[in-house]
């Protein structure tokens, strides 16, 4: 399989956990989403993804996948073991909500593209879009926060597809200088799923293409 990433994309960083606990091997295409304005706006890449944003995935069928919570349940059910959502139907609609918190919540508020609007079209100063940034993360951590199980991860004792999108958004959080410290459940959550190999070679910096 392929996985068209960028080592701080934080959907990319959702699908390569996924990928590493399922015990997938993938290579990595490369594509930078900062310089000239992004190469995910070139032509080669409009091609594979015409939504021109990562995370891509070319299957060994030679399907390309885009989106990365459709990408994880696609492995979820094609790889079913270790399961990424519990089996139990409330429990699963949990696990399910959070990740949305994350993946529909969070980070299309904060994600290049419309930051990039902010500035470059609407002409916000940098101040401004840092404000946005932390109170949309804020927002959305405020409530995950509430909303956790008892550890070690975020529904409890097994891994789910909450978790895959916890921790991207929590080194997004750190990198923008979001202070976590009203947040222990989800820096402890964090702690405990990057100890874990499939999650620490997902990393940003563990990437081919790390800078
Ligand atoms: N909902 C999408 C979001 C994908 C997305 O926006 N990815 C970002 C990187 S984290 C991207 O490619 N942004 C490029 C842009 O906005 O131009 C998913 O979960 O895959």
């Amino acid at each position: 399989m392929k996985l068209y990433s960028y080592y701080r994309s934080s959907a990319a960083y959702r699908a390569r956990i996924a990928l590493n606990l399922k015990g997938l091997a993938y290579e990595t295409a490369p594509v930078h989403l900062v310089k000239d304005g992004g190469h995910n706006r070139r032509p080669e890449f409009r091609a594979v993804n015409p939504q021109m944003r990562l995370p891509a995935l070319v299957t060994s069928g030679g399907d390309v996948l885009i989106q990365s919570l459709a990408i994880i349940e696609y492995l979820d059910e094609t790889q079913p073991t270790p399961p990424l959502l519990p089996k139990e139907p409330i429990a699963r609609a949990h696990a399910r909500a959070l990740a949305d918190i994350i993946a529909c919540d969070i980070h299309p508020m904060n994600n290049i593209g419309p930051l990039r609007y902010l500035k470059n079209e609407l002409h916000q100063e940098q101040s401004a879009i840092d404000a946005w940034y932390h109170h949309w993360v804020i927002a959305g951590f405020e409530a995950y926060e509430a909303l956790v199980r008892p550890g070690p991860y975020s529904c409890g004792s097994d891994v789910t597809m909450a978790d895959i999108c916890l921790v991207p958004q929590v080194y997004n959080a750190r990198r923008l200088k979001v202070p976590l410290d009203k947040f222990p459940k989800i820096v402890g959550i964090d702690a405990a799923c990057l100890k874990l190999s499939a999650f620490d070679r997902a990393r940003p910096e563990n990437q081919p293409d790390a800078e």
